[in-house]
């Protein structure tokens, strides 16, 4: 997400970077850049405009401080602009405080509205809250089917009336609520292909029908300004309290994320970043500003690390890689640990540094599978100590594994390739020094 973006405007502070001080000039000239790549964004171009003049006014008035760099500076001045675009702070869900409290879920077909209920449910469920997913999409044949299969993988309740208009459905389904202990309703709405007047009309009845606690719409960031527009009109249909980005895992080029809190002044709430149903965050506005601006994100990769990831683990861990001494066990390990952390590429991106490096390259998933498989007919010692693989050894893990000769090969190759770079980073260290990770993590 965000990649060209990122690029561009990474590109522009790195001339910033070379000058030696700030001239009205050259923030004019950076300026105009800076909107060229927030139109090539599809960000709205009022946005952009109002955009470029706040950071303007604001660096032109700033007195440049001697001790940072001129670039430094305005990275900071637009991070700080960015965050303010992307609403200041976190704006959390309604909370689930009644018996029940009730969410509805509105957007275009094909946004991401019944995987985001799923979501929403399961992210209550680890909250040990009882949600049940109400299936009021009617007018697609295999819509229902979908919401319960998803509520039977989640295993969370489900509620739907055979032949009941939705606006029924949803009523009859909050008295289920009531007598059964549910805490959160999450109604799952129709979509069209477009904004129409028979959709707004059936989810003003539901809102009638229904004492809902949070409007929300999910925006499909795929979709750029075409998101943003849709948006503005359901604001004003049905007064939204929410919006929820959905697909931000994909190409998406960020003018939708950008323009949508400022155009319609509604809050973004979640970020959907995937198929699966724990591809669930909060929107954060600073640290979204920060993945834009390619700093990383590393207060949610440690975040998520420390759901998942066995904490002294980690320190090890840390500090194998940094001194290049991790050995295939290790790695075997690793993998484990970080598939519960979602895609590799993700997780990678969100370390600062290593995201341009890994530019390009693809982690396929399949393809971690087969490393797996040629380290586990390694024996112990070969993991420990890969020097010693020669010829023969690599015939026995090539047939062991299923797998030729070559590609236990280029294992090894891709192995040592990794170890020079970490240590590579081990290098680095110093400059990361200070770093300081929260949660317990070991500052680098
Ligand atoms: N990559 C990605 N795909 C998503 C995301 N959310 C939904 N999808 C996919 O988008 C398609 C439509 O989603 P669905 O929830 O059925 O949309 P609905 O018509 O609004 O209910 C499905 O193939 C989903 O798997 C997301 O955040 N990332
Ligand atoms: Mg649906």
């Amino acid at each position: 997400m965000f990649g060209s973006l990122t690029e561009k405007l990474d590109g522009i502070f790195k001339q910033v970077r070379g000058r030696g001080k700030l001239t009205e000039k050259n923030v004019k000239d950076t300026m105009r850049e800076i909107r060229q790549a927030l139109l090539e964004a599809d960000v709205n171009y009022k946005v952009a405009r109002d955009f470029v003049k706040a950071v303007q006014e604001e660096a032109l008035g700033t007195k440049v401080l001697e001790s940072i760099e001129p670039g430094q500076q305005m990275v900071k001045i637009v991070h700080d602009k960015l965050v303010e675009l992307l609403g200041t702070t976190t704006v959390e869900m309604h909370p689930v405080d009644k018996t029940p409290t009730v969410y509805m879920v509105c957007g275009l077909q094909g946004s991401g509205k019944t995987t985001l209920c799923g979501k929403i449910a399961l992210m209550n469920k680890r909250k040990n809250k009882k949600p049940l997913l109400v299936a009021a999409d009617i007018y697609r044949p295999a819509a229902v089917q979908q919401l319960e299969t998803l509520a039977g993988q989640i295993a969370v309740d489900f509620y739907h009336l055979e032949g009941k208009k939705p606006p029924e459905i949803c009523r009859e389904a909050v008295k289920h609520a009531r007598t059964n202990f549910i805490d959160l309703v999450i109604l799952d709405t129709a979509g069209r292909l477009h904004v129409d007047d028979a959709l707004m009309a059936e989810l003003q009845d539901i809102q009638k029908q229904v004492d809902v606690d949070e409007t929300l719409l999910v925006a499909d960031a795929m979709t750029g300004q075409d998101a943003v527009n849709v948006a503005s009109q359901f604001h004003e249909k049905i007064n939204l309290t929410g919006v929820a980005l959905s697909k931000l895992d994909g190409d998406a080029r960020g003018g939708a994320a950008l323009s949508i809190r400022k155009v319609t002044g509604c809050p973004i709430k979640l970020a959907s970043t995937g198929e699966k149903p724990s591809d669930l965050e909060p929107f954060h506005p600073d640290r979204m500003a920060s993945r834009i601006l390619g700093m990383g994100d590393i207060v949610t990769l440690v975040e998520k690390a420390q759901e998942t990831i066995d904490m002294d683990q980690a320190a090890k861990m840390q500090d194998k890689l940094l001194k290049a001494q991790f050995d295939f066990e290790d790695f075997l390990d690793q993998m484990q640990q970080l598939k519960k952390m979602g895609p590799l590429e993700n997780v990678l991106g969100m370390i600062p540094g290593i995201g341009k490096q890994l530019k390009g390259v693809q982690v396929d998933e399949r393809e971690m599978e087969r490393m797996a498989a040629i380290v586990k007919s390694m024996t112990v010692e070969e993991r420990r100590r890969p020097s010693i693989i020669d010829g023969s050894r690599k015939k026995r893990i090539a047939r062991g594994s299923g797998n030729s000769v070559q590609a236990v090969n280029q294992l090894l190759k891709q192995f040592n390739a990794m170890q020079k770079m970490f240590s590579q980073f081990g290098k680095n260290k110093k400059k990361l020094k200070g770093m300081q990770l929260p949660g317990g993590m070991p500052p680098l």
